[in-house]
This record gives structure tokens, C-alpha cells and sequence, in this order.
């Protein structure tokens, strides 16, 4: 029988106690993300491949939901902020929720046939990411992004198609403010 934790989570590091998982994404792993390789490469370099995000999950077996934070490092690969990779759920009917605990953020979805939404991230804000869309965070604030997120045990990721067509809108800084704009690689 599973029994019942107390989970404590740090609302500005992102820390989960007691995890079960531990993840980091660093610069290098995220290059094809970004528009502007060069500027990823110097990056890397100038600043030893920073970390960009961290995921910690507790994850109990026999269950059918596990939850998590994910704690974004602010930063720009040239105008672009830092993103997550961004997936559909491989499962059909599998929805997620996250919630804000710190920072600025977009959160871009994307369904199959193309369309975008957007849902602005901040502190309190929780947000419903209904089965079939795709999502990436992007942090575009000068702060750490933590999100608790939750959704089912089962619900799979598909990184591939993302990252092959890209999302339709790029996030980037406009005097200094994010702004959305068409990319103009979508689908290629
Ligand atoms: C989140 C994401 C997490 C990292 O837990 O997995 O924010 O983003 P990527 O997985 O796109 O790199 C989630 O959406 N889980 O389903
Ligand atoms: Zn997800």
C-alpha cells in the first residue's frame, strides 16, 4: 500500500523533498533550440554550458499522477530567452497543469495542426494545458521560472516532432521586453 507524504517544495529554488528524480538541461543538450547557432556556441562558452533548466520529480510506482518542479535559469541565446525543449504528451487524452511559483514566464502551446496560444507565467498563475497541445516554457525574466507541474504517470513524451518543425512563435527581447514573433523556420 502507498502511504501518504508531505512533500515540501522550495517555492524560489524549486527544491522537492523528498525526489525521486533529478534532472539538469544544459546549454550544450538544447543547441538546436535556439535561431542563432553561433550565438549558442559562444555561450557555451563564454559561460562553461550553463545550465538552463532543472526538473525534479516525485514519482511513486502504482500511481496515476506524479508531480514535480522545473526551476528555469534566466538567460538569452541571442534576442531569444532560455526555453525548455517543449513535447506533446504521447497519450491522447493527457492533460497537465502548471503553477507558477516564482519568476516571469511564456508558456507556448501549439496544437498538431499549428495553432498558438500563449499563457503568461507568473507567481499564482496555474495553467491548464488541455490534451493535445504542445508546450514549452520560455523564461523571460531576470529570475529563476519555478513551476510545479502535475499530470499523468502515463502520459509519455514526444519530443520529436517539436523539435523537428519548431514552434510557430519565438519569444524575444524587444528593448529589453519579450515580444512574440512568427519563426520563420516553422515546419522546416
Ligand atoms: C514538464 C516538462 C519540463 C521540462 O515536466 O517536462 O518542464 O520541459 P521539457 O520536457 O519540454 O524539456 C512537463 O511538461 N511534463 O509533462
Ligand atoms: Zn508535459
Amino acid at each position: 500500500m502507498l502511504m501518504p507524504e508531505g512533500v515540501a517544495i522550495d517555492g524560489i529554488t524549486g527544491a522537492v523533498s523528498p525526489a525521486t528524480v533529478h534532472y539538469t538541461k544544459r546549454l550544450s543538450e538544447l543547441r538546436e533550440l535556439f535561431q542563432d547557432r553561433e550565438a549558442v556556441e559562444s555561450e557555451v562558452e563564454r559561460l562553461h554550458d550553463p545550465i538552463v533548466y532543472e526538473v525534479a520529480e516525485y514519482r511513486k510506482q502504482g500511481s496515476d499522477i506524479f508531480f514535480g518542479t522545473t526551476t528555469m535559469s534566466p538567460g538569452r541565446v541571442g534576442s531569444e530567452y532560455y526555453m525548455t525543449r517543449g513535447h506533446f504528451h504521447e497519450r491522447p487524452n493527457a492533460a497537465e497543469v502548471y503553477y507558477t511559483q516564482h519568476g516571469d514566464g511564456i508558456l507556448l502551446l501549439e496544437s498538431r495542426d499549428g495553432q498558438s496560444e500563449n499563457v503568461e507565467m507568473q507567481p499564482g498563475s496555474c495553467a491548464f494545458i488541455p490534451p493535445g497541445w504542445a508546450h514549452r516554457s520560455i523564461n523571460t525574466g531576470s529570475e529563476k521560472l519555478v513551476f510545479v507541474w502535475m499530470c499523468n504517470i502515463a502520459a509519455g513524451h514526444d519530443y520529436g516532432d517539436i523539435l523537428k518543425r519548431g514552434m510557430r512563435k519565438l519569444v524575444v527581447a524587444r528593448n529589453q521586453l519579450p515580444v512574440l514573433i512568427d519563426n520563420p523556420s516553422w515546419g522546416h
